[in-house]
């Protein structure tokens, strides 16, 4: 496959987009910006939201993949779910069929699989123990189940229309990891964009779901789809190890917010203020 060029990144003035807007241009992107709020200090970037049709066909024209980030990153209402993440992500995915667009890099999340149990927080995490990626589903939110729908919906263009896509199901994507469940789902944002590099290059990828992390001592999940499409993370969160620990105490394995995939989302109040 030739190597994409320019690529659509929507969701491009969140957390995740300013740090990939930082990292992918080093790998030879062209970027091309896109989200529902202005982008700070690109006034090229394309001001629209997901529920905008032709404002999409416009953003994919032209475009050889899409790094699709955009929509509500946390719980929600149903209906602001659906409208953000489940027809937001098919108004994206019609878009790019009717353009021909190569590939899709889908940010789902670890709240697809939140209510898995975790394997333990014993380091390293004992061989065979890894959470591997064909786990049943258990979404954890209403957010989770958007990921679940994401996963879904590109499974069915891939199947019927050859749109390829790699999901993601993303750990933790943040500078530093900030909590003791972080050390086992972290993604440094240089992994990150090892990741995503690795997603838009792979030959043949069908419709692949990978988990995204850094090869962090504690991990969880299972890597191997994720290395198999070229990704070798170089980070892992165990130097922050100790002092998170000092600051937060051990996992405890009693509480469902330490021993299940998801953290904090099995717990919160299911519908958050918004
Ligand atoms: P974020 O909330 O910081 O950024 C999301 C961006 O999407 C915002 O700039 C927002 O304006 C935009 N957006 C929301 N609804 C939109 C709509 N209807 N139309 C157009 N733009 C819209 O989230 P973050 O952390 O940057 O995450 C990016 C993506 O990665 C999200 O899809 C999130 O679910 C996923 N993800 C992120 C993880 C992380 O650790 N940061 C972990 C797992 C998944
Ligand atoms: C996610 O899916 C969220 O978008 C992100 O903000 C983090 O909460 C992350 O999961 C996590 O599980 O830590």
């Amino acid at each position: 496959m030739p190597a994409p060029r320019t690529i659509l990144l929507t969701g491009a003035a969140g957390g995740l987009g300013t740090l990939m807007r930082g990292l992918l241009p080093a790998y030879g992107y062209e970027l091309r910006l896109f989200d529902a709020v202005p982008v700070e200090g690109e006034p090229e970037a394309i001001t629209a939201d997901l529920a905008d049709r032709e404002a999409l066909r416009e953003a994919v024209r032209g475009v050889d993949a899409v790094i699709h980030l955009a929509g509500i990153s946390l719980e929600s209402s149903f209906d602001k779910i659906l409208r953000a993440n489940i027809e937001g992500t098919y108004n994206l995915y019609e878009a790019a069929r009717e353009a021909g667009t190569g590939r899709i890099v889908f940010a789902s999340s670890n709240h697809a699989v939140g209510y898995t149990p975790s394997p333990g927080s014993e380091v390293p995490s004992p061989e065979g123990a890894l959470i591997p990626i064909d786990t049943p589903r258990r979404p954890d939110t209403y957010y989770g189940l958007s990921k679940c729908f994401g996963e879904d919906l590109a499974q069915l263009y891939w199947d019927k229309f050859g749109q390829e896509t790699v999901s993601v199901r993303i750990g933790s994507c943040f500078p530093e990891p900030t909590s003791v469940r972080m050390l086992s789902v972290w993604m440094s944002p240089q992994d990150g964009a090892r990741l995503f590099h690795a997603a838009l290059t792979a030959d043949g990828v069908g419709h692949s779901v990978v988990y995204g992390s850094s090869a962090n001592t504690r991990i969880w999940w299972d890597l191997s789809s994720a290395r198999a499409l070229g990704y070798e993370p170089r980070d892992d969160s165990e130097p922050y190890a100790a002092k998170l620990i000092a600051e937060q105490g051990e996992l405890d394995p009693g509480n469902p917010a330490h021993s299940h995939l998801g953290g904090p989302f099995l717990t919160d109040p299911p519908i958050w203020p918004h």
